[in-house]
Parts: structure tokens; C-alpha cells; sequence
């Protein structure tokens, strides 16, 4: 067919480098740029057969995230803006792989085992964040995609090419399938949350925005003359002068657990970070002792899953809500809304996708990473007897009060993904309607120490997890170490998992201090160590010849009689 000779002959554009192998991990693809030429027109291929396989438009998204400025990366869009289904992963490594001469043959296969009709008209939106390579990555996406069938949206969040897929595949339902589209929708739900609260001084309307020198930065400046003053924004890291991710942005923030660089951040203001591609974000502030606190996703998920209960109850609505959480989520977030505010909790594996499904179970479902990846779904009938009661005459005004409320909330949150503009509106909206200071949110429960550590082992698979990654399977007898570990400490929690984004075994440990989280999390990595194949660093070499010579001291000194 004609069809497979042009894809011959573009192919040969894009070569893949001999040897190269990827893997569609929870992320995607993600690699240094210079790699990811080929895998781009092949995602561009790909989205096109999923396109008519699902006969629906489709997204690609040119994205590293959080990662350095000289990595890129690509995603999938489904037809409502979820994450691509979990089988078309598999056919995204396949074909990302697949030798030159064997790319034909994989693509057939494809089609084959989906049973594509080729004559099928295909629709793929593609978009890009502010990385360098973006530009030639994402028209090599495009090359991938017949011509009449890709539009190039350009440069956007990735949670607005979700949004505008989920569009354009409603029909302009959940909204304008454009930039400016996605901006009034959210704002004007924003801006009719927030201008009848009593009493809002500029103090209160004020934030303080670190855009990571990303995409999100240039996305809020477009968006902020839709938000009437409503929300005050001084946006820092704007992408002028320092470069993508470094020392700022969500993941740095959260993972050091400090403020970023080129904020100016006065006593006990309130400070968010959005990430590379913005889909994360995180809150923060120093206090007067000049101490950094942090409000990360799991802080969110209950700001968010607390103020959507009090309106459901003010409404008299019986509506099913759950908060869908990881094994990351602070202990103490978990213990607060199971067993202070009664919530339906539910644990899932890390990644997006995970969490999103899981939520989509529920009426309501609020779900967030700690890492402040998050959003909320709401049912279709959710939505509806929301509507019922906003437009019913006969319900009192409490209870119409809060319906509306509602109403607005589902409109200032992009349901489709994360989404660190949309997030931040809604916290906004929320500490604004309660009266409430970020101290005050801060306040609500105090998160229990914690650590995270990496250990280099020959193959992180041969952990395996079950129970939502939080106890381990194999390999033999690295649980009941875990297990007796644990038992030395207050309040102590472990878990490890393989990462699904780097070649490494993540330690995760939190206990009543934070001496005794990183004692753990040390003695855990040790047990991974010995028990999964640890790799010899010179790292871990020093860090045992500091912990033995200690250990020798405390030993010689714990033997001599005073
Ligand atoms: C990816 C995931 C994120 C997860 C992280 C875990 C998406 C869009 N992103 O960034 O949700 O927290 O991976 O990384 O799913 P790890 O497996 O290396 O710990
Ligand atoms: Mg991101």
C-alpha cells in the first residue's frame, strides 16, 4: 500500500540508533533528547493508529517534565484525556524499538491485532513544553502523523493538550478545545468562587508562583488578565534567565524540602511551585523562625477532600467520595482523614494512571501523588444531581448555596489530569472561601518524618510488590527484614518498589523522628542490598566506612569502664 511506502521512506528520516532501548515507562518515553528522534515519528505513527482504532482524536505530548532541559520525552493522550491504555504502552515500546527494517512489520502487527480499519480517518493533537528540542521533536511527531491529520497546538502544559483532547472528543462538552478555551472556563468558575467571599484583602488575593523556567510560567502570564485581580500573582523562574528545573519547580522542592532559588519569599507568605510541564504542584512557606514548611500533595488531598465533604453535607447530598493516595502518602495525612474526617481511602500503585482509574470508581474521587500530582473526578451522576439541586427552586439557600459551589468547583478543575494552574486555582478558591491562612491548612495534621534513598542493584525488577507496593514479594526474606526493622522504631513505616523512571530501588521510611526515619531508610537499603544484588558505589562504600567507624567508636567507647 501506498501508505507503508511513505512510512518507509519518512522512517528512513528518522533512524533509530542502532542498539538503542526504551522502555514506555509511567512517564512515557524519557531520555536525553538526542535519542528520541526516531521514537518521535514512531509515537506520531502510533497516535495515528490509535486515533482510528478509537476513532477519536488523540494527543502527543513533547515533554520531560521535571527533568533537565537536555532530556526530552513523549506521552499519549486517550480520547478523554486520560493516560494511553496500558496495552498501547506495550505497542509503544515495541514500536520504539523495532530495528529499521523490522519497523514495518511491527506496525502490521499493530494493526492486525487491533483489527484497524486504515481507511479510517485519524486526528492527533500534538504539543510541546519550552525545552530547546521541542520544537524539531515535535515536528518529527508530526512527520509521524499523515499531514492532514495532526494539528500542532504548539506550546502548551501537558495538562492542557489533555484538556483540549477531552474537548474536541465531547464536542465541545467539557469545553473550547483552545488555549483560550481552557482559560476562560477555569477562570470565570474561579472568579465566580471567589468574588462574593466577604472581606478579601490584596494581602489575601496575593501568591507567589515559581514556574520552574518552565511552560507553566508563560501559561500563567497568558492566563492572569483573565483572573480580574482575583488572584495576585508574582511570578518567579519565569524562563527570562534561569534554566528549565534547576533548583526550582515542584519535584526540587518536594525532594529537597527547601525553597527554590530566585523566589523571594517574605515570612509566612504563600508560595506554590509548578513543574517542568506543569501537572504538579506544591505549596510552602518559612516561618517567622525561618523554617521551611512544606504542603505537598498529601496536605492538597485533604484541603481539597475536606472542603468538597462540607458542601456535599451542607448540600444533603449522599454522594460516595474517596481520596486515592500512593504508599508515599505521609502516615499521618491517611491516619487524619480515615480516621478524624471519615473518608473512603483507597492505596494504589505509583503513577497517574493508577490513581486516576482507581478514583474514577467513586462518585467523588480526590486523588493526589505526594508529589503533588492530582486532581478530582466526578461522576456523571455526581455532576448531575449537583445540577439538579443548583437549579432547583424548592431547596433552601443553604443547601443551593453549597450545589452552586459545587457547580463551580467541577469547572475550575481540569478532570482530565493534574494540573498545577487548575490545582492552584482551586486551593485558592478554597483557603478564600474558608478564611483560611496557609499556617491554618498547615495546621490541620503535622506529617510524620520521613526519607526517601535510592540503592543501585544489578536488576530493580527482581523486586517485586504487591499490595500496593507496599510489601515486597521477592526476593526471599527481604519483607520479614523489612518487617523486623520496622518493629524497632515508633510509629515506623518502610516500603521499597523499583523505579519505574530511573534504574534504582526506591527506600521509602517514615517514623516518629526524624533520626529514626533515616535510620531506618538506611538500615532498609542495606537489607536491599544484601538480599536484591546491590551494586558497589563509591558512595555507599563511603557511607559504610563513616557508619562502621562509628560503629567501632560507639563500640570501643560503650566497652571502657568510666
Ligand atoms: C512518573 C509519574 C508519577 C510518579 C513518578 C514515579 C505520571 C504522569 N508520572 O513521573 O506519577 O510519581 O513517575 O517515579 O504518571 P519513580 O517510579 O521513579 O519513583
Ligand atoms: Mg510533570
Amino acid at each position: 500500500m501506498a501508505q507503508f511506502e511513505e512510512v518507509s521512506q519518512k522512517s528512513a528520516l528518522h533512524p533509530k540508533p542502532a542498539g538503542l532501548v526504551l522502555q514506555y515507562g509511567t512517564a512515557g518515553f524519557r531520555t536525553n533528547a538526542k535519542n528520541l528522534d526516531h521514537v518521535m515519528f514512531r509515537m506520531g505513527l502510533l497516535a495515528t493508529l490509535r486515533s482510528k482504532n478509537t476513532k477519536a482524536t488523540i494527543g502527543v505530548m513533547v515533554t520531560a517534565s521535571h527533568n533537565p532541559e537536555e532530556d526530552n520525552g513523549v506521552k499519549l493522550i486517550d480520547p478523554m484525556g486520560e493516560m494511553v491504555a496500558m496495552v498501547w504502552e506495550g505497542y509503544a515500546t515495541q514500536l520504539a524499538n523495532a530495528e529499521q527494517d523490522d519497523l514495518l512489520p511491527a506496525l502490521k502487527d499493530i494493526i492486525k491485532r487491533e483489527a484497524i480499519n486504515m481507511t479510517q480517518e485519524a486526528n492527533v493533537f500534538v504539543g510541546r513544553d519550552t525545552r530547546s528540542s521541542g520544537a524539531c521533536l515535535s515536528q518529527a511527531v508530526l512527520d509521524g502523523v499523515s499531514t492532514l491529520d495532526g494539528h500542532n497546538y504548539g506550546l502548551v502544559t501537558t495538562p492542557q493538550l489533555h484538556y483540549m483532547v477531552c474537548c474536541q472528543n465531547t464536542q465541545g462538552q467539557y469545553g473550547e478545545a483552545t488555549v483560550e478555551g481552557y482559560y476562560r472556563k477555569l477562570s470565570q468558575a474561579f472568579i465566580r468562587l471567589t468574588k462574593n467571599v466577604p472581606n478579601r484583602t490584596d494581602d489575601q488575593k496575593h501568591l507567589c508562583v515559581d514556574g520552574a523556567n518552565g511552560i507553566g510560567a508563560l501559561k500563567v502570564r497568558e492566563m492572569e488578565r483573565h483572573l480580574e485581580r482575583e488572584l495576585q500573582i508574582s511570578l518567579f523562574n519565569d524562563g527570562s534567565s534561569g534554566k528549565l528545573n534547576h533548583q526550582c519547580g515542584a519535584d526540587f522542592v518536594k525532594v529537597q524540602q527547601k525553597a527554590p532559588t530566585g523566589v523571594e519569599m517574605t515570612v509566612g507568605e504563600r508560595c506554590c511551585s509548578f513543574d517542568g510541564d506543569a501537572d504538579r504542584i506544591v505549596y510552602y512557606y518559612s516561618s517567622s523562625a525561618g523554617r521551611f514548611h512544606l504542603l505537598d500533595g498529601d496536605k492538597i488531598a485533604t484541603l481539597i477532600s475536606t472542603f468538597l465533604k462540607e458542601l456535599l453535607t451542607q448540600a444533603g447530598l449522599d454522594l460516595k467520595m474517596a481520596v486515592v493516595q500512593t504508599a508515599y502518602a505521609n502516615g499521618s495525612s491517611t491516619q487524619y482523614l480515615e480516621n478524624t474526617m471519615k473518608v473512603i481511602m483507597k492505596c494504589t500503585k505509583t503513577g497517574v494512571k493508577h490513581l486516576h482509574h482507581a478514583a474514577q470508581e467513586f462518585d467523588i474521587g480526590v486523588y493526589f501523588e505526594s508529589n503533588g500530582h492530582g486532581t478530582v473526578l466526578f461522576s456523571k451522576t455526581a455532576e448531575q444531581k449537583i445540577k439538579q439541586l443548583a437549579e432547583d427552586s424548592t431547596s433552601s439557600d443553604e443547601k443551593k448555596r453549597a450545589a452552586l459551589l459545587l457547580q463551580n468547583t467541577i469547572n475550575v478543575i481540569n478532570q482530565t489530569v493534574g494540573d498545577s494552574i487548575s490545582d492552584m486555582l482551586l486551593i485558592e478558591a478554597i483557603l478564600a472561601i474558608k478564611g483560611m491562612t496557609v499556617q491554618q491548612w498547615d495546621a490541620i495534621y503535622s506529617d510524620l518524618p520521613n526519607r526517601q534513598l535510592k540503592v543501585r542493584v544489578s536488576n530493580p525488577r527482581v523486586i517485586d510488590t504487591t499490595d500496593a507496593e507496599r510489601r515486597a514479594v521477592s526476593p526471599a526474606g527481604l519483607q520479614e527484614a523489612i518487617d523486623s526493622l520496622v518493629k524497632k522504631y515508633r510509629q515506623a513505616r518502610s516500603f521499597v518498589r523499583p523505579s519505574g523512571t530511573e534504574d534504582v530501588v526506591r527506600v521509602y521510611a517514615e517514623a516518629e523522628t526524624q533520626e529514626s526515619a533515616d535510620a531506618l531508610a538506611h538500615e532498609v537499603s542495606l537489607a536491599v542490598y544484601r538480599l536484591a544484588g546491590g551494586k558497589i558505589h563509591y558512595r555507599q562504600i563511603v557511607m559504610w566506612l563513616t557508619m562502621n567507624f562509628f560503629h567501632q567508636l560507639v563500640n570501643v567507647f560503650g566497652s571502657m569502664k568510666w
